[in-house]
């Protein structure tokens, strides 16, 4: 069987689910939020890595229809507490397809109305990988932030044409890209990174929220220069919804 036609199998038999990784924020060390990360296991009982998965879903053209499942699965699993914690933020990716038209503004209405969540619940994550027709993301965008949804741009500094996306798209937060937090302490060159985009985030206004952070000299750097929010091993691992429900509970 082609992992195409696993996928498809996949989705009919509902071997999808999602792994929420706490977003703490960096001052009061409080959860704040999670980032819904897609998993499956697959017919033989394997988890298979998105980094496997994601890719041939985009080219085979059925990565809307993981999207939409996605959504499906963070109303199933976080619709109740996110409609009584208007606070709390959920993070979903997006596909560069995803931003080809309007249609996921649809799906993203439909949850919030079916769970009683707030626009303001959702973040969306994007990545300039493969970004095509930067009009229709500006307009996807633009509707979004219509209804009151934030976006934040992913993997930044890892792609191309980095800052022209930045000037250009209408965005609400950078995500710091693991391989520069990494860097933090160690005094390699790409360790001077950090520091000019955390400046150019302040400059262009954007809210910052660092990814991968495994310790506490790279909290500290972060939060002394700014940077709101954080996730990582040193926080959590990505695990269920009721785990980061749970941490933002203990936290009040
Ligand atoms: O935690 P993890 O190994 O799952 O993340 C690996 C990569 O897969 C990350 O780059 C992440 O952005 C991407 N990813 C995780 N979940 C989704 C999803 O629901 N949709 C898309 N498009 N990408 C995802
Ligand atoms: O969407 P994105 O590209 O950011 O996906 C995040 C990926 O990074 C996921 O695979 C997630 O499991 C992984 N991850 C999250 N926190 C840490 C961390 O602290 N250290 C490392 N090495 N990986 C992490
Ligand atoms: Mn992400
Ligand atoms: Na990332």
């Amino acid at each position: 069987l082609s992992l195409v036609s696993s996928l498809r199998v996949g989705l009919r038999r509902n071997q999808f689910f999602i792994a929420y990784q706490p977003m703490i924020d960096l001052r009061s060390g409080h959860c704040v939020g999670v980032e819904a990360l897609l998993r499956w296991r697959d017919g033989a009982g394997e988890l298979v890595p998105p980094e496997i998965f994601i890719p041939v879903a985009e080219s085979s053209g059925l990565i809307g229809k993981l999207t939409e499942r996605v959504i499906d699965l963070v109303c199933e699993d976080a619709g109740l507490f996110l409609a009584s914690h208007p606070g709390f933020h959920v993070a979903i990716n997006l596909s560069p397809a995803d931003l080809r038209s309007t249609a996921i503004v649809g799906m993203l209405d439909r949850m919030i109305a079916r769970s009683g969540a707030l626009p303001s619940n959702v973040i969306v994550e994007i990545t300039e990988r493969g970004f095509v027709d930067k009009e229709k993301a500006r307009e996807v965008i633009a509707a979004l932030h219509a209804r009151g949804i934030e976006v934040a741009i992913d993997d930044f500094g890892t792609g191309y044409s980095s800052l022209s996306y930045l000037e250009s798209l209408d965005l609400d937060f950078l995500k710091i890209d693991r391989s520069f937090i990494e860097s933090i302490g160690t005094g390699a060159p790409i360790s001077q990174v950090v520091s000019h985009i955390i400046g150019m985030a302040h400059n262009l206004e954007l809210r910052m929220i660092a990814e991968g952070v495994e310790n506490h000299e790279q909290a500290a750097f972060l939060r002394v220069r700014g940077v709101g929010y954080a996730q990582g091993w040193l926080f959590s691992h990505p695990a269920s919804f009721e785990h980061a429900a749970n941490l933002h509970r203990a936290a009040l």
